[in-house]
């Protein structure tokens, strides 16, 4: 599975027949940890990328920045990212352009969402937020299928409809028309805290193409609910960044109060830990290999 290419893993996970799951990771080091811990996918999440660097949910982080962190996702593993991109950040014009780009950094898909440039995110007073026109929207995906140069690239398509307040027919009416424009899944987002609106959309749905789910709100869902719905893909949007703003919050307060590392060493990771998963062995081992001429050298100097 490794050495298939990305886009080829995600393409292939979206389309099993059993429920898949990806974890979000917002820079390498996360990304390699969701890969170690057994994820086939990493959900590069619009919300855990703006809040690490510091700014919100709004386009506030330009969508280059948001390369640029891509790029070390990418090259720190080998399972396929899927990157959150929002609205696409901007119209069909910067959204192909943005296709061509993740390509070039082997990222296996892109998510877009429909709503306005800038978006907000989507807990964030739902209601208020202008959905884009159908057939605009319908351009923008087909601009993206055209501009990808591997066939494999995924491209999903987000439905908001329920998230702005609309019902089902909305979503069902927007759904097939992203679907006949190209898209290669559909991602059905709900703010509610059960599983009703999106139970309904899945049955009325009845597979004309993999369902990706964001079940954040609706967290005590079990998972036998996902398997039973035939729901193709769970997404944990946000998980480990809110686990480590616990952790960092909660470490920072203590060495504030307490002005010693004596209970805290013991709390942390163990800087071996940190230096394995930044791979520093390798770079001993290849000095070893392209630096022993120069220490010839220096010998004989
Ligand atoms: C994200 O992870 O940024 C998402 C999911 O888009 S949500 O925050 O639920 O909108
Ligand atoms: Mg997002």
């Amino acid at each position: 599975m490794t050495s298939m290419k990305k886009s080829t893993q995600l393409k292939r996970l979206i389309q099993s027949p059993k429920t898949e799951y990806m974890m979000e990771a917002h820079n390498g080091l996360s990304a390699k940890i969701v890969e170690e811990a057994g994820f086939k996918g990493i959900w590069a999440s619009g919300l855990s990328i703006s809040a690490s660097m510091g700014v919100r949910d709004n386009n506030e982080a330009s969508w280059t920045q948001v390369l640029e962190v891509l790029e070390f996702m990418s090259d720190a593993t080998r399972i396929p990212i899927l990157l959150d991109g929002d609205t696409g950040y901007g119209n069909f014009n910067n959204a192909r352009r943005l296709v061509k780009k993740l390509e070039q950094r082997q990222i296996a898909g892109v998510c877009i969402e429909d709503k306005q440039f800038p978006k907000t995110n989507s807990f964030i007073r739902g209601e208020a937020q202008p959905l884009a026109p159908i057939d605009e929207f319908c351009g923008k995906i087909k601009a993206m299928k055209d501009t990808q140069q591997d066939e494999d690239f995924v491209v999903v398509a987000r439905v908001e409809a329920f998230i702005a307040g609309w019902g089902m027919e909305e979503m069902l009416k927007r759904a097939e028309a992203y679907r006949q424009a190209g898209a290669d899944a559909i991602l059905a987002h709900s703010k509610r805290s059960d599983m009703t609106e999106i139970e309904s959309f899945v049955k009325e749905w009845s597979g004309r193409l993999p369902v990706m789910i964001v079940p954040t709100k609706y967290y005590r869902t079990p998972k036998n609910r996902f398997h039973e719905l035939g729901i193709d893909m769970v997404i944990w949007a946000n998980h480990n960044l809110r686990a480590s703003v616990s952790a960092m919050q909660n470490i920072s307060k203590r060495l504030y109060q307490e002005e010693s590392l004596i209970q805290i060493e013991n709390c942390v990771s163990p800087l071996e830990e940190i230096f394995r998963l930044q791979n520093a062995e390798e770079l001993l081992s290849a000095e070893d290999k392209y630096l022993a001429a120069l220490s010839v050298e220096k010998e004989s100097e």
